[in-house]
């Protein structure tokens, strides 16, 4: 398959003004007319006009009224000798009945629905199936009124009426110039919560929930996340909804998390539906960040979009940093940073170490889809808070307030939204490009010299990138500040240290002894950082540091070197031993937990995940990496067992659940607790989960006892048995509840687990088809490090049987599953031999979908 670059990007030959598309739904087939309001770019040599289009069935083309001659291949329709301006209408048939890609319009359980971004809008109708080209729709539906009683489209609703045999139709209107990927349609039997919302001009926008019938009262989160949203966009930076009619539409089918299509999103169920019983915390805490990802697309993408698809972290990146700071504001600032850097070290790091790295904004690719990342996501979203870093947050607001005063209504590229920065502060961010256009996560080494005559300390940062193209340096924000060995912040001591060289030093006057470093506060970089700190030093940071990242970051450093030691003991064949030092400092932190707060303790306790830890070694052996972390958490259960069981005990919340962030931080401590002793696996702790687990009025406890339950890997554990058996019992009609019991599965410690996976997709709860089955199934046990890694390859030949299962059906999601190979040359020779003949037989076999063989050969490469 062609790969596009960046480098040959040029503006569309022809612009299409307006869109009139005409949807008649019917059982078999759709048939689409559009009718496009054609003219020449006249900034651009003339040329044919060459449409885009994938699995459509062409039944008439016509230019002003007269049959035209085309030529068509699959997947392009040309048209030679066009007058500079006209009408073309073309009409389609597509099967959307039959289109299990979720990519176009496809039938879900309860109708039908579209995903246009990033090229299923060609899947629709013959169209210039790019962001820069942006048209006025008006779009009109018809169906069976029964079957689809709820016609919706982008914009306002024009006009409805009835037809003959029993159908009905609906007119929409869109306003607002759109891009096609922002296109959407539905036509389906669902439920409707209505509410509004009154803007800062005094506006009323009409806000509606559209879900399965029976589930109406699962969404009042997701309403008070959209007006939350709302209000927040206007008081920190003065965004207001531009829309009368703002309609979010759950399925239960669908690839990704959600998607912004103008006025009309349409959003997996995952992010939208909710209720104490069925949905945690966390979940609860993740409908409020995607609800508002969305909305604030509506400028951050939709008024200002993308000019081509290799800028997408321009949206991306952006929003993801907005949604970030909007959960920081609505729940814990301190905790939902530590989180943020917990799955960038997850998923972004091994990405940008892996064969898959790109910069935020690749140079090339071969499928699209492939690239909608953590690097472009998350890591993109670090490169916009970088910015706010060195400018400031009112010089940050004033560039956005630039930003939309130069590009509102465009199709723009990233230099135009730093530009605008740049304009904004008056700072020089050439150097500062490099972000966009280099992969991998740079390393600055830190070293620190006191000098006592001078009463100076100096810091000297040395930079470096093996992924980069080149040696030259990046701009690294660094913020720092210094503390007393009596563990006191030195008093002007904070600072943010620009890193532009490849070496560096910085000096900090009038110090009176040598401190104590606390480097990256904030994690002002995506970088690695590393200083030779001592025990005794990143324990006192643990203790008093006055940024709550650096603490937390403290505690991840001493776990980390004690789990990599004792992983390299048991990989000898000798027993590790643990310092009583970091437990007496765990216990420090759970007698302390009502002064930092009991979220901050829950996740100074939770040791570095399996995946981030295995980035910090050349080869992985997964099975000492395995028994070193859990032998640290069992050896931290036996020495404060006394502690764990009195807080189990205090936090309980008595109050009627609500998923603030005050209560869900007693609900993640208490359960961390559970956690903890479980690893002790008494009978009577089995009993403890079992009856958590029976008692729970809440999923958050209720999934959380579960899960310490799923973990226990003795041949009989009864209160195992019956917590799965029971809670699948319970829940087997709540889908997005079946998929946590899946996944608790896939994701357990226990030896047996492939063997539950495999034989979990038999069972009836298991749907090949579903995109949050797979990943819940599938997805999760490659994320299941110890389990996936297996030293006979069997979890390797599994992961290659479900993607040429899949592939052809989803080439999105198979692609995703493909994914799991990406560390595969981190592991010892065995393995790889095995990984290796996994990922060769998957990219010989015949047809492969090119979203996989991307994956695959890079992985190969
Ligand atoms: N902008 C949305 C991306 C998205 C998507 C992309 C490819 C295939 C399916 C998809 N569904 C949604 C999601 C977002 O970032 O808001
Ligand atoms: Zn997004």
């Amino acid at each position: 398959p062609p790969t596009i670059y960046l480098k040959d990007y040029t503006p569309p030959a022809w612009w299409i003004d307006t869109v009139d598309l005409d949807f008649v739904v019917e059982t078999g087939a759709t048939t689409v007319t559009a009718r496009l309001a054609l003219r020449r770019n006249p900034a651009v040599a003339a040329q044919p006009l060459v449409l885009d289009g994938e699995d459509l069935e062409t039944l008439g083309v016509s230019v002003d009224g007269q049959p035209a001659t085309f030529v068509a291949t699959p997947t392009s329709l040309t048209l030679t000798d066009l007058p500079d301006a006209c009408t073309l209408t073309t009409v389609v048939r597509i099967d959307p009945d039959k289109n299990t890609r979720l990519s176009g319009l496809y039938r879900s359980k309860d109708g039908y629905f579209t995903q246009c971004e990033a090229q299923g809008f060609r899947r629709i109708t013959w169209f210039l199936d790019r962001p820069d080209v942006m048209s006025v729709y008006t779009v009109t539906l018809h169906a069976d009124k029964e079957a689809f009683p709820v016609l919706l489209a982008n914009g306002n609703p024009v006009a409805a009426g009835d037809e003959a045999d029993g159908r009905h139709w609906a007119k929409w209107a869109d306003p607002f110039r759109k891009p096609a990927y922002l296109f959407a349609v539905v036509a389906g039997k669902l439920d409707v919560l209505r509410d509004s919302f009154r803007t800062a001009s005094g506006r009323e926008v009409q806000l509606a929930i559209y879900v399965e019938p029976g589930k109406l009262d699962q969404c009042p989160h997701a309403m008070a996340a959209l007006q939350k949203s709302m209000k927040w966009d206007e008081e920190r930076f003065g965004l207001e909804c531009d829309l009368d009619h703002y309609m979010i539409v759950a399925v239960g089918d669908f690839n990704m998390g959600a998607m912004e299509n103008k006025g009309l999103n349409i959003f997996n169920t995952k992010y939208v539906l909710a209720r104490p019983d069925v949905a945690t915390d966390v979940d609860f805490e993740n409908i409020d960040r995607v609800v508002a990802h969305e909305y604030f697309h509506n400028w951050t993408g939709n008024r200002v979009t993308c000019r081509d698809w290799f800028q997408l972290s321009l949206k991306e990146g952006l929003t993801v940093f907005r949604d970030q700071e909007f959960g920081a504001d609505l729940h814990n600032r301190q905790t939902a940073r530590i989180r943020e850097v917990r799955g960038l070290r997850a998923a972004q790091f091994p990405e940008d170490a892996g064969p898959m790295a790109h910069p935020i904004r690749p140079a090339s690719f071969v499928e699209i889809n492939n690239f909608y990342t953590s690097t472009v996501y998350e890591k993109g979203a670090e490169v916009i808070r970088m910015i706010q870093t060195l400018i400031g947050r009112d010089a940050f607001r004033a560039g956005m307030d630039e930003y939309f005063r130069r590009h509102d209504g465009q199709a723009v590229t990233c230099e135009d939204f730093v530009a605008a920065m740049a304009a904004a502060s008056g700072f020089d961010f050439t150097q500062f490009m490099r972000w966009y256009n280099q992969p991998g996560t740079p390393k600055v080494v830190v070293d620190g010299h006191y000098d006592p005559l001078e009463r100076s300390y100096t810091l000297t940062c040395t930079q470096s990138n093996p992924r980069a193209s080149d040696d030259a340096p990046a701009l690294i924000p660094i913020r720092v500040a210094l503390f007393t060995e009596a563990d006191e912040l030195i008093a002007g001591s904070e600072r943010t240290l620009q890193l532009t060289a490849n070496s560096q030093s910085f000096v900090f006057n009038d110090i009176g002894d040598e401190p104590v470093p606390s480097l990256l506060r904030d994690f002002s970089a995506p970088v690695n950082l590393e200083f030779d700190y001592t025990p005794e030093q990143l324990t006192l940071l643990l203790a008093f540091e006055t940024d709550p990242f650096n603490a937390w970051e403290a505690g991840q450093r001493l776990a980390s070197t004690l789990i990599l030691g004792a992983a390299a003991e048991i990989a000898a064949g000798r027993t590790p031993q643990w310092p009583d030092s970091f437990t007496a400092a765990c216990r420090r932190l759970l007698q302390t937990q009502r002064e930092r707060g009991a979220a901050f303790v829950a996740e100074a306790l939770t040791l570095p995940g399996e995946t981030t830890l295995a980035e910090q070694l050349e080869i992985v052996d997964p099975d000492a990496l395995h028994a070193a972390r859990n032998g640290l958490r069992r050896h931290l259960a036996e020495q404060l067992e006394g502690e764990f069981s009195g807080l189990y005990a205090a936090l309980t919340v008595k109050e009627a659940y609500a998923p603030d962030s005050e209560q869900a931080g007693r609900r993640a401590l208490r359960n961390l607790c559970l956690s903890y002793l479980l690893e002790l696996d008494s009978d009577a702790l089995r009993r403890l989960a079992y009856a958590q687990f029976r008692e729970a009025d809440n999923m958050t406890d209720q999934f959380a006892a579960l899960a310490a339950l799923a973990n226990i890997n003795a041949a009989v554990c009864v209160q195992r048995e019956e917590a799965l058996a029971e809670f699948y019992d319970r829940w087997k009609d709540e889908a997005l509840v079946v998929d946590k019991w899946l996944q608790v599965q896939s994701t357990s410690r226990r030896p047996d687990t492939l063997a539950t996976v495999k034989a979990l997709t038999q069972h009836p709860a298991f749907d090949a088809g579903n995109p949050n089955k797979i990943y819940a199934l599938i997805r999760a046990f490659g994320a299941n490090l110890v389990r996936f890694h297996a030293a006979d390859g069997s979890g390797y030949a599994f992961m290659a049987e479900r993607i040429l299962l899949l592939h052809e059906r989803n080439p999105q999601v198979a692609s995703r599953l493909a994914r799991s190979f990406d560390r595969w040359k981190k592991f010892d020779a065995d393995r790889q031999a095995h990984a290796r003949a996994a990922l060769e037989k998957i990219r010989a076999h015949p047809g492969l979908v090119r979203d996989v063989l991307e994956v695959v050969e890079r992985a190969l490469g």
